[in-house]
């Protein structure tokens, strides 16, 4: 395989040519050639502003198939393609552009004043644009530019991007992936789940995370297949185009969404071949009732942002509800002692860790985090429990992290503690995550106001709105007297969340 995950791209992109890329709802349409020739345009217009090898490219922009085009551009000329949850507000931006000093900011067209002001603050020496209909100075830039139409060499353990993930602590993490993890991960999951040029991916999820970026856009990418690009997850969308379909990803809200609509049968999921969920805990339940009312067996996956997917249920054989199936070619897993790292025996519940081509190379800036996460002998601690039943199939049955999953977003408690902390009239707070029927999981928040401060449930969601993205905000806010702690000094966050089990039923 090529070192710049670019070349590998474009020899298929030239061997589909004028085949069907990206489509979407209201007409548009990139073929094979005309995105690669369009990388070509825009990687003209990052080299313009400045953007060198190894430069971060920030992004916060609304999904678009221009934004892949702008991924693509970035690789070819060997930036670092690094992009940013359009939830994000100010403040949040203003961390990862002063820790990862990119070379060039992308906004929306409508955020362009406030990206300057935040660019302007941490160092940021370029602004540009881009809109969801492909508008935006970025375009218009790319326009003018001469085009480059070779791709960056690359060394293998070359960054290809930075994606971040929200630290225990409250600091974010910079995961920094090579051009080989994104390569290799993407051949051996268009090879395990048969993906081919005929596939037709249906794209509801967001591309600013792993899961709708590189499991969706790199497989559709690496076996030159097409992706049909929707906003976000609408069920009455989706089942308008599964006859046009062949798979679909999703996050597990997707899927009890769809069992709950009368729509869902044989027929109308006929032309369906793959239904793949990931990025939270799907429920053994709801994979039985999607089968019964659909006739397909969903596919499990488990992975992460640092290690791209790690197991799979299998394509062939038996997709097991309630499991992750088995590592992917090339991917080792081990569960250990949490304490010791030793590998336990078959059975018992442990730590996951993993080991192979997929894993990240650190966290950026932080070489301590990457030792104490990516261990010397190469495998790296996910921070989730996990035990291999008698036919080898994993299953995730906790997790050691303090870290709530709500629809498939991750939310770090520390960091919502903390800005609750600030709230006048809070002595402390601690933020758990309950069972919730849409989101898996409900981010709440359960505060200890100072005597006679005045405070109610309003008040705090009020403080957080302009502060965290909106998925971080809790969905209730509970007061008591005292949170429960244990003799080291610790919240028992167990306590809270068995006390707390039912607010969402
Ligand atoms: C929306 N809301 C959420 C939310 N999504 N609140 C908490 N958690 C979420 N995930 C808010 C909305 O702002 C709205 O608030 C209210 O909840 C109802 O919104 P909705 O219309 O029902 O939401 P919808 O647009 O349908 O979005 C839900 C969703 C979306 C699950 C489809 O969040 C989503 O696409 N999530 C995907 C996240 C993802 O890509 N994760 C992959 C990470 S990679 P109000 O107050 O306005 O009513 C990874 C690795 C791996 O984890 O293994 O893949
Ligand atoms: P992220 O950091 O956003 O990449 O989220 C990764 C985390 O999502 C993992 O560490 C798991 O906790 C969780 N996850 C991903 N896939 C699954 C799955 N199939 N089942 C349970 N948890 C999952």
């Amino acid at each position: 395989m090529s070192q710049n995950l670019f070349e590998t791209f474009a020899a298929r992109m030239q061997e589909r040519g004028d085949a069907d890329f990206i489509t979407t709802r209201d007409g548009r349409r990139y073929s094979h050639a005309d995105a690669l020739a369009a990388s070509g345009r825009l990687a003209g217009a990052l080299a313009a502003q400045g953007v060198t090898p190894g430069d971060r490219v920030a992004v916060q922009v609304d999904k678009s198939p221009e934004a892949i085009l702008l991924y693509l551009a970035c690789l070819r000329i060997g930036g670092v393609f690094l992009p940013l949850n359009t939830g994000y507000t100010a403040d949040e931006v203003r961390y990862f552009l002063a820790d990862a000093e990119p070379a060039l900011f992308v906004c929306r067209p409508a955020a362009l004043e406030q990206a300057r002001a935040v660019a302007g603050e941490t160092g940021c020496p370029a602004v540009e644009t881009l809109g969801s209909d492909g508008d935006g100075s970025l375009m218009e830039a790319a326009q003018r530019a001469t085009p480059f139409d070779a791709f960056e060499p690359r060394e293998q353990n070359d960054l290809a991007a930075i994606l971040y993930t929200s630290g225990t602590t409250g600091r974010s993490k910079g995961a920094m992936l090579t051009h080989h993890n994104l390569g290799s991960n993407a051949a051996t999951l268009a090879e395990a789940w048969r993906f081919t040029a005929e596939d037709r991916l249906i794209h509801a999820l967001p591309i600013f995370h792993t899961h709708g970026l590189f499991v969706g856009c790199n497989v559709t990418l690496m076996a030159g297949s097409s992706m049909l690009f929707l906003p976000s997850f609408d069920a009455d969308v989706i089942f308008q185009e599964m006859p046009r379909g062949t798979v679909l990803m999703g996050v597990p809200t997707f899927y009890p969404r769809l069992v709950a609509d009368a729509r869902l049968t044989p027929e109308a999921t006929a032309s369906m071949r793959l239904f793949v969920p990931g990025s939270a805990p799907l429920t053994a339940e709801t994979h039985r009732e999607f089968e019964r009312k659909s006739g397909h067996a969903i596919l499990e996956r488990y992975g992460m942002t640092e290690t791209n997917m790690n197991l799979s249920n299998p394509y062939d054989g038996e997709r097991r509800a309630g499991t992750v199936g088995m590592p992917l070619p090339g991917v080792e897993y081990r569960i250990t002692d949490r304490e010791t790292h030793e590998p336990l025996p078959n059975g018992q519940i442990g730590m996951l860790e993993i080991r192979g081509p997929n894993v990240f190379i650190g966290y950026w800036r932080m070489p301590e985090k990457t030792r104490e996460e990516l261990l010397e002998d190469g495998f790296f601690v996910t921070g989730d429990l996990a035990m291999v039943d008698e036919h080898g199939y994993v299953h995730i049955v906790g997790r050691d992290k303090d870290m709530v999953i709500s629809g498939g977003y991750n939310v770090y408690p520390k960091e919502v503690e903390q800005v609750i902390d600030e709230i006048e009239g809070v002595k402390e707070s601690a933020v758990i995550g309950v069972p919730h029927p849409d989101f898996g999981e409900g981010v709440t928040a359960v505060v200890v106001p100072e005597a006679h401060a005045r405070l109610d449930e309003r008040d705090v969601i009020d403080f957080l709105k302009d502060r965290l993205a909106k998925y971080k905000q809790p969905k209730r806010v509970l007061f008591v007297d005292a949170l429960p702690y244990n003799t080291m000094g610790k919240v028992q966050k167990n306590e809270l969340r068995k006390n707390y089990q039912d607010i969402y039923r």
